[in-house]
C-alpha cells in the first residue's frame, strides 16, 4: 500500500522552503537555532523521511521568549486595525502558497489533498475574520449607580500566547489561535506536534516575510521541542496563556501548570462525539454525514464521529447503507484525488486502532464492516463500524483516535440525550430528525451537553465563524469565531469620576473626615 512520493510533493516542500535539515526554534526574520536533538518528519503513507528537524532545547527556548516577551511590548502600541493588515498580508501568502501547504498537511500528516487544502482554507477564513475584528476589539459602556461617574470596560493584550498544537490539524489551529491573538495586540509562540514539524517550519517562513516586509516586531516564533521543554513553556510566567490541543492526559498536566502560576490556559481536549438517529431521520443525509464524520481525516479529527446513537428502528437499514458506502472508500495515497482515507499518522495510533477493537471483540461486539491492519509500509487500517457494545465500556468511554465507529441503539429520545451526555467528554454531537421537537430537544438546556450541537448534518468539519471547543474532559475553551477573541486579552474596567465628589458604591457613608472646609 505504498504511496509514491511524486514530483508534486518534492516541489511543494522546495516551495515552502523546506531544506532536508531544518532548525527547530526561530525567534523571527533569518533568525533560525536549535540545539537538540534531530528527528525526522515520517511520511504516514510511506514511512519515508521527508525531511529532518532539529529541536529546540532548553535555552532556545528560553530565547524564543525572552524575545516574544519585547515583541509584545512593542506590539501592543500598534494600534489593532494596524495589526490586522499584519494578518490580512499574511493570509495572502496563505492563497498563494495554498496548493502547496496543502500538498505538505498531506504528505505529513496523512489526510487526504482536498482536506489539507481545506485546512489552509480554514487559516485563510479565520485571518480575514480576525482582519474584521481587528476593528472590532469592542469594551461595553455600562451605567454607572453614581452621579457624574462613568463605567467603562476596554480589552488590552495579553503578553505572549504560548499555542501548543496536534498533529491531526498542524496549521489551521495554530491559525485560529495566532491570527486572533495576533490582532489583539499579543506575540505568538507556537509549539507544534513533533509528529507534523514541517508544516509549522513552512508557515514560520510565512510569517517571516510579513514581518520581514512590514518590519513588524517579532511576533510569530516557533519553538518545536519535546515534551520536558513544553512543560517548561507552561510553567514559564512569561507566557500569559496557553493554548493547548490535545490529549485530556496532556492537558491536564498543562492545565495544571499553569493554574499553578495562575496564568490563563484555552483547553481543547478529548472528543467523542455522538451521532443521533432518531426514528424519522433521512437517511440520505445520514449516510454522507456518518462517512465524512466517521472517516474523514481516517479519524483523527477531535470531532470525529465516534458513536453511533440509533434508533433501534433505523439500525438494519442505516447499518446496510452504510456497509456499502464504506466498502466504496478507496483507501491509498493522500495526494491521489481519488483517494478518500489515507494512512493513521504513526505506528502507535494502528496499535491504538487495534487494541480497541480486540477490546470490542471481547466484549462481545461484533464487527459490522472494517477491523483490519492493512499491510505497509504506512499506517494503514481499515475504516470500521462495531455493533453490539454497551456506552458504559471502557473502550467506547476513551477517544480512539482511529476510524472506530461504535453502534448504540436506543428505544427513546431521553435514551438517546443521556448516551450522547454518557462520556466523560463534550466536544460534539449531532441528530439526524425531521421533527422540530426532537431537534429542540436535543439542542435546549436539558440536551445535548457538549460545546458544539447540530441538527442534520454531522459532528465534524465546522465552520470558524461559530465559537469551537467543548465542555467536560474537553476542556471548556473556545476557539475561532464568535467572542472568542477575548480569551486573548485582559479585560479592564474603567470608572471615572468626572464630579467634585466622592459618592461610594452601594451608597454608603463612610464620614467625611477630609472634607475640605
Ligand atoms: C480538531 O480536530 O482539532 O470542526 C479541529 C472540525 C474542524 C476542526 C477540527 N473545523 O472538524
Amino acid at each position: 500500500m505504498a504511496a509514491s512520493r511524486n514530483e508534486a510533493a518534492v516541489d511543494a516542500l522546495s516551495r515552502l522552503g523546506i531544506a532536508t535539515e531544518n532548525s527547530g526554534a526561530c525567534l523571527g526574520p533569518a533568525n533560525w537555532r536549535a540545539g537538540g536533538a534531530t528527528i525526522a518528519s515520517i511520511n504516514p503513507a510511506d514511512e519515508r523521511p521527508l525531511a529532518k528537524v532539529r529541536l529546540a532545547d532548553a535555552a532556545d527556548l528560553d530565547a524564543v521568549l525572552a524575545s516574544a516577551a519585547a515583541a509584545a511590548h512593542a506590539w501592543r502600541e500598534v494600534p489593532a486595525p494596524k495589526r490586522g493588515e499584519a494578518v490580512r498580508r499574511l493570509a495572502d501568502l496563505l492563497r498563494e502558497h495554498k496548493d502547496a501547504l496543502g500538498t505538505l498537511v498531506a504528505l505529513e500528516n496523512g489526510k487526504i489533498k482536498a482536506e489539507g487544502d481545506g485546512e489552509v482554507q480554514e487559516m485563510i477564513d479565520i485571518a480575514d475574520l480576525a482582519v474584521g475584528q481587528s476593528r472590532m476589539l469592542y469594551g461595553k459602556s455600562i451605567p454607572s449607580e453614581r452621579p457624574q461617574h462613568r463605567m467603562s470596560e476596554q480589552w488590552h493584550p495579553l503578553g505572549v500566547v504560548a499555542v501548543i498544537t496536534a498533529f491531526n490539524f498542524p496549521v489551521a489551529v495554530w491559525a485560529w489561535n495566532a491570527m486572533l491573538a495576533a490582532v489583539c495586540g499579543n506575540a505568538v509562540v507556537w509549539k507544534p506536534s513533533p509528529k507534523t514539524p514541517l508544516t509549522a517550519i513552512a508557515v514560520q517562513h510565512l510569517a517571516n516575510r510579513v514581518v520581514r516586509e512590514m518590519q513588524l516586531p517579532n511576533v510569530f516564533a516557533l519553538a518545536i521541542c519535546e515534551a520536558g521543554e513544553t512543560q517548561a513553556l507552561a510553567a514559564d510566567p512569561r507566557v500569559a496563556l496557553v493554548s493547548f490541543t490535545g490529549s485530556s492526559a496532556v492537558g491536564r498536566e498543562i492545565a495544571g501548570r499553569v493554574a499553578g502560576r495562575f496564568g490563563k490556559t484555552l483547553l481543547e481536549c478529548a472528543g467523542n462525539n455522538a451521532l443521533v438517529v432518531a426514528a424519522d431521520a433521512d437517511i440520505n443525509l445520514v449516510v454522507p454525514a456518518v462517512l465524512f464524520g466517521a472517516v474523514g481525516t481516517a479519524g483523527q479529527r477531535c470531532t470525529t464521529t465516534r458513536r453511533l446513537i440509533i434508533h433501534r428502528s433505523r439500525q438494519t437499514e442505516v447499518l446496510t447503507a452504510l456497509k456499502s458506502a464504506y466498502a466504496q472508500v478507496s483507501i491509498g495515497d493522500p495526494t491521489d484525488p481519488a483517494t478518500l482515507m489515507g494512512p493513521l499518522i504513526d505506528a502507535a495510533a494502528v496499535a491504538n486502532y487495534t487494541h480497541a477493537i480486540a477490546e470490542a471483540l471481547a466484549a462481545g461486539g461484533e464487527i459490522v464492516c472494517g477491523g483490519r491492519v492493512l499491510p505497509g509500509p504506512g499506517f494503514w487500517v481499515e475504516p470500521t463500524i462495531i455493533a453490539g457494545v454497551d456506552n458504559a465500556a471502557a473502550f467506547v468511554q476513551r477517544e480512539t483516535f482511529a476510524p472506530i465507529l461504535y453502534v448504540i441503539p436506543f428505544d427513546t429520545l431521553e435514551q438517546a440525550i443521556a448516551l450522547n451526555n454518557g462520556v466523560r467528554q463534550g466536544l460534539s454531537s449531532s441528530i439526524f430528525t425531521r421533527d422540530v421537537r426532537v431537534a429542540e430537544a436535543f439542542v435546549a438546556a436539558t440536551g445535548s451537553d457538549c460545546g458544539i450541537a447540530n441538527v442534520n448534518l454531522g459532528t465534524s468539519g465546522a465552520e470558524i465563524g461559530g465559537a469551537f471547543g467543548g465542555e467536560k474532559e474537553t476542556g471548556g475553551g473556545r476557539e475561532a469565531g464568535s467572542d472568542a477573541w477575548q480569551a486573548y486579552m485582559r479585560r479592564q474596567t474603567n470608572t471615572v469620576n468626572w464630579g467634585d465628589t466622592l459618592p461610594l458604591a452601594q451608597g454608603i457613608d463612610f464620614g467625611a473626615p477630609g472634607r475640605a472646609g
